[in-house]
C-alpha cells in the first residue's frame, strides 16, 4: 500500500429516514466497494462517513487499521505541517465528507457555531458528541429537494396572512406586530435587519412552543385544507400542498409541517449545490447528496424525528436571517490545478476553513484529468462510471476506482484519474488547505 493514496472502506448509519436496502446509494456504494458485504434490504441505509470521526470509522482496507490510527500515526505524512498548525491538537482531519440517500424528510435542525458546539458538548456529552461547530455543504447526486432558511419576510407575512392555521397558533397580536413590523428589502446587518429577525424569532418562538396537542390539532387542520383547499396556496407555493400531504404520511400531525410554511423550500438538481452556516434551520427532504462538514455530528432539532429534540436551544441558537432560495445555492467556479479531458472539473468553495469540494465528471468517451498536489489532506469518492487512479510517475500505486471507491490522497500528492469509456465517470474529492 502506498502510503499517500489509501483505498478506505468507510462505515455507514442506518438512521430511519435513509432510503431503503439496495435502493440506497449508500448501500450501493458500500456493497460495489466490498461486494462481501451483505445489504440488508429490510434497512435504511441513510449516511456514508468518510474521515477519522471516532463514531464511524473508515478503514485502510489493505492493513485493516483505521485512518484515524494512520493519521494519529503520521500526522505530517497525512496532515501535512500547515495543516497541523492552523487546525491545532486534534491532529485528525478537519471535515468529515459523506453521502446521504434520503427518503424521508430528516429532522428539522440547525447547527451549533464553535462557541455553542463547545457549550452544548459540555453540557450534555451525551447528545452533542463534538466539542466543535459544524458548517455544511450538500451537494445533490441525483435531484434533490429541501428545507432551508426563513423565508424572506414578506413571503412570510402573506403567509400569516393567507393560511388561517398559522395565524390561529401564533395569534392575532403577534401575527399583526409581524405584518406591519418587516421591512422588505432590509440591507443585512442594518437596524431594520435586527428588527426583522426579532420578528421572525417572535413568530418561530411561539410556533415551536405552543402545546404538542395543540400542534398536532393544527397539523391535521392544516393538511385537510391542503386536501381541501389547494387554492389558498397558490400565491404562496403551489407546491405545498402536495408536500405537506406527503411528509404528513411520514410524520403525521408532526411540528414540522407548520414550519414548513415559513422556511424556504430549495430545489437542488444533480450537480447543483447549497451551503449551510452555524444557526440555519433545514431539514432535507429527498434525494442523493454528497455532504461535507466540519468535523462533528452536534445537530440540534425540533420536529420530524424521532430523535432527540431541544427547542429551547434551536430557538436560542438560530440567526433568524431570511433570505430567498437562490441566495442559498452556492456557485461553483472552475477548478484550476487540474487538467485533461474531464467535461466537468468544478470547485466548491464555501466561506469557511475546513474544507472544499472539487467536483470532476467526464462523458461517455471517458479520458484521463491530472490533479496537482494540495497542501492538506483529501478524500475522493467516485459516484458513477468507473476508471483507474494513480500517483504521478508512480505506475505501481495504480488502483481500480469505481461507483462507491473511496481513497484518501496525502498532502503534496500529483494524482492522475482515468475514467473509464461507457458510463458518465463522476467523482467528488473534499479537502483542506491550510
Ligand atoms: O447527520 C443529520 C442527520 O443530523 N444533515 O439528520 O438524523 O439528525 O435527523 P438527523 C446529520 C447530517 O450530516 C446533517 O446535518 N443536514
Ligand atoms: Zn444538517
Amino acid at each position: 500500500m502506498s502510503e499517500k493514496l489509501i483505498r478506505l472502506q468507510c462505515g455507514y448509519q442506518n438512521y430511519d429516514w435513509g432510503k431503503i436496502g439496495s435502493s440506497s446509494a449508500v448501500a450501493q456504494f458500500v456493497k460495489n466497494s466490498d461486494p462481501s458485504i451483505s445489504i440488508d434490504e429490510s434497512k435504511p441505509y441513510a449516511e456514508l462517513w468518510m474521515g477519522t470521526h471516532p463514531s464511524v470509522p473508515s478503514i485502510a482496507i489493505d492493513n485493516g487499521k483505521t485512518l484515524r490510527e494512520l493519521v494519529e500515526s503520521n500526522p505530517t505524512g497525512l496532515l501535512g505541517e500547515s495543516i497541523i498548525k492552523k487546525f491545532g491538537s486534534s491532529k485528525q482531519i478537519p471535515f468529515l465528507f459523506k453521502v446521504l440517500s434520503i427518503e424521508k424528510v430528516l429532522s428539522i435542525q440547525a447547527h451549533p457555531d464553535k462557541k455553542l458546539g463547545a457549550q452544548l458538548h459540555k453540557q450534555d456529552p451525551k447528545n452533542y458528541p463534538d466539542d466543535n461547530h459544524k458548517p455544511e455543504m450538500a451537494i445533490a447526486v441525483t435531484d434533490f429537494e429541501g428545507f432551508c432558511g426563513f423565508k424572506p419576510v414578506d413571503q412570510i407575512a402573506k403567509t400569516l396572512e393567507t393560511i388561517p392555521v398559522l395565524k390561529s397558533i401564533i395569534g392575532e397580536e403577534i401575527a399583526n406586530e409581524f405584518v406591519s413590523g418587516i421591512k422588505s428589502n432590509a440591507t443585512a446587518n442594518s437596524s431594520d435587519d435586527e428588527s426583522n429577525k426579532k420578528l421572525i424569532q417572535k413568530v418561530f418562538s411561539k410556533l415551536m412552543n405552543t402545546d404538542d396537542s395543540v400542534i398536532s390539532q393544527k397539523a391535521k387542520e392544516l393538511v385537510e385544507e391542503t386536501e381541501k383547499n389547494p387554492q389558498l396556496f397558490k400565491d404562496i407555493d403551489p407546491r405545498l400542498p402536495e408536500l405537506i400531504q406527503r411528509l404528513n404520511k411520514q410524520f403525521p400531525n408532526d411540528i414540522g409541517l407548520l414550519s414548513a410554511l415559513i422556511i424556504n423550500y430549495v430545489e437542488l438538481k444533480k450537480g447543483e449545490g447549497m451551503f449551510l452556516q452555524a444557526n440555519i434551520p433545514h431539514a432535507y427532504i429527498s434525494g442523493d447528496i454528497i455532504e461535507c462538514m466540519a468535523a462533528s455530528d452536534n445537530v440540534v432539532r425540533a420536529g420530524f424525528t424521532p430523535k432527540f429534540k431541544d427547542v429551547k436551544n434551536l430557538v436560542s441558537m438560530l440567526t433568524y436571517g431570511s433570505e430567498p432560495v437562490e441566495d442559498q445555492k452556492m456557485q461553483p467556479s472552475k477548478y484550476t490545478k487540474s487538467k485533461g479531458d474531464a467535461k466537468v472539473s468544478n470547485i466548491f468553495n464555501p466561506p469557511i476553513e475546513e474544507f472544499s469540494v472539487i467536483q470532476t465528471e467526464f462523458d461517455t468517451k471517458g479520458g484521463s484529468q491530472f490533479f496537482q498536489g494540495i497542501d492538506g489532506p483529501s478524500i475522493i469518492i467516485a459516484t458513477n462510471g468507473s476508471g483507474t487512479i494513480e500517483i504521478v510517475n508512480h505506475p505501481a500505486s495504480k488502483q481500480k476506482i469505481s461507483k462507491g471507491f473511496v481513497f484518501f490522497v496525502a498532502p503534496n500528492t500529483e494524482i492522475s484519474i482515468i475514467a473509464d469509456s461507457g458510463d458518465e465517470f463522476i467523482t467528488y474529492r473534499a479537502f483542506v488547505e491550510a
